[in-house]
């Protein structure tokens, strides 16, 4: 990790320090997934068998997953690990449950009744990545929102293994969610046909989900195709910031750091404290866990493009957490609720020396899917919310139209915009006839 110090950096070196690191956005990979997204629109199935045995060394007959595989997965699958996995789909069903947007009726003024409701989005995708490792916790996070908010139809897709099974815990986890449709289906292809539909896939109206180059270029490029899907959010690799204050233990520093650098070699961890010391201490014992690690070689590359920024003062590193935006950030500190106040851009946090991020990822109630890349600025995490549509109904009466009526007139012509002035002015007409 470089090490830096704030104060000394120009206002160039800043950005730069908070710079992720650049990946830029291939011409192969465009191309390729541009390629892969006509291949599936013009030969549905076929298309997808033959990308599957090109790209996953699998071929498949049927691309659904059966109830026999179904009942194969839970027969393999180790019992504590379902007990987890059910544990957790508890913990994060009941914080969803409890932060899902809720119906809303309000009178504006005197005989004028406003409505928020909401309706699920009626087919959604999700996209379960099994690339270094396969990932149950993700069918969890997007899998339990989508039965909240009520959503009809959930699909899944994810890669097979080479011998043409699903990951049985991944399976396991969709069944407890109540998903019964699973594809065997990874990378752009994958997208494709969640976004265009095949005889197999049904189109969908938004996709969810993490993913490699691939995904997330396929993502961006099917919600740009005219009539598209949604795309839950940008999704880059994942990261974590740290604010860390002298009383804070070292270890946990570290391991908190590595647990997010072993995602991938291009994950990013960043380290901000006012201690020289403690920045000291915890560069060597993050080298010191990571030759520990069985993934050391990821971490370490993921190393290579973080950053110890040393701060006067907590508050500037807060204000300088805000302008990271991290997806994840871990409040290190004696008194973390006296910071929190200050955050204004972040994932999810994580407060005080027991409250490990590895616990968001997979069993504390909150979401691991969340906003990357300086993407925490503007949105937010998924929930229950993502997996809806709100959907405003107004109701007049003759005394709220006589009301409210000439706010509108005045507005609408305004703007030049007569036909709607008359619309209201019409109607008014109509009311003053009547009156006795
Ligand atoms: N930290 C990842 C999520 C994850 N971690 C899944 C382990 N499994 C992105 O927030
Ligand atoms: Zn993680």
């Amino acid at each position: 990790m470089q090490s830096l110090i704030w104060n000394d950096l120009s206002a160039a070196q800043r950005v730069q320090a908070l710079q992720r690191p650049v990946r830029a956005r291939s011409a192969a990979v465009r191309d390729g997934v541009a390629r892969i997204i006509e291949q599936v629109r013009a030969d549905g199935d076929a298309a997808l068998r033959l990308l599957t045995r090109r790209h996953d060394g699998v071929t498949l007959d049927v691309l659904e997953v059966s109830d026999a595989e179904f009942d194969a997965a839970e027969a393999v699958l180790d019992t504590t690990l379902k007990t987890a996995i059910a544990e957790a789909a508890a913990r994060i069903e009941q914080f969803h449950a409890a932060t899902a947007p809720q119906p809303a009726r309000v009178q504006t003024a005197p005989g004028v009744v406003c409505e928020r409701m909401l309706r699920p989005i009626t087919r959604v995708g999700l996209y379960v990545p099994a690339g270094s490792a396969p990932l149950p916790s993700t069918v969890l996070m997007l899998a339990v929102p989508a039965r909240l908010a009520g959503c009809p139809e959930v699909v899944i897709c994810t890669p097979a293994r080479g011998d043409g099974r699903c990951d049985a815990a991944v399976l396991h986890a969709a069944r407890r969610c109540g998903v019964r449709r699973v594809f065997k289906l990874g990378g752009a292809q994958a997208i494709a046909a969640l976004a265009l539909g095949s005889a197999s896939v049904p189109r969908c109206d938004k996709l969810f989900g993490p993913g490699n180059a691939w995904v997330t270029e396929a993502k961006q490029q099917v919600a740009a195709l005219p009539g598209g899907p949604a795309i839950d959010m940008p999704a880059g690799p994942s990261e974590v910031l740290v604010i860390a204050d002298a009383a804070a233990d070292a270890r946990i520093v570290a391991a908190d750091l590595l647990s997010q650098a072993e995602h991938g070699p291009d994950s990013q961890v960043l380290l901000v404290a006012p201690s020289a010391a403690l920045i000291a201490a915890v560069q060597a014992e993050v080298m010191r866990q990571c030759a520990l690690l069985p993934r050391a070689a990821i971490a370490l590359q993921a190393l290579a493009a973080s950053r110890a920024i040393q701060v006067q003062d907590l508050a500037q590193a807060v204000a300088v957490s805000n302008d990271y935006a991290p997806e994840h950030l871990i409040l290190q500190v004696r008194a973390p609720h006296a910071l929190l106040a200050a955050v204004h851009s972040a994932g999810s946090v994580f407060l005080g020396a027991w409250s490990p991020e590895s616990v968001g990822d997979y069993c504390s109630g909150t979401n691991h899917v969340l906003p990357t890349d300086g993407h925490a600025r503007a949105w937010s995490g998924v929930s229950v919310a993502s997996f809806q549509k709100q959907i405003t109904v107004q109701e007049l009466d003759r005394e709220g139209l006589r009301g409210i009526g000439p706010c509108a007139i005045t507005l609408a012509r305004a703007e030049g915009l007569e036909a709607h002035a008359r619309a209201v002015s019409l109607r008014l007409e109509l009311l003053a006839d009547a009156a006795p």
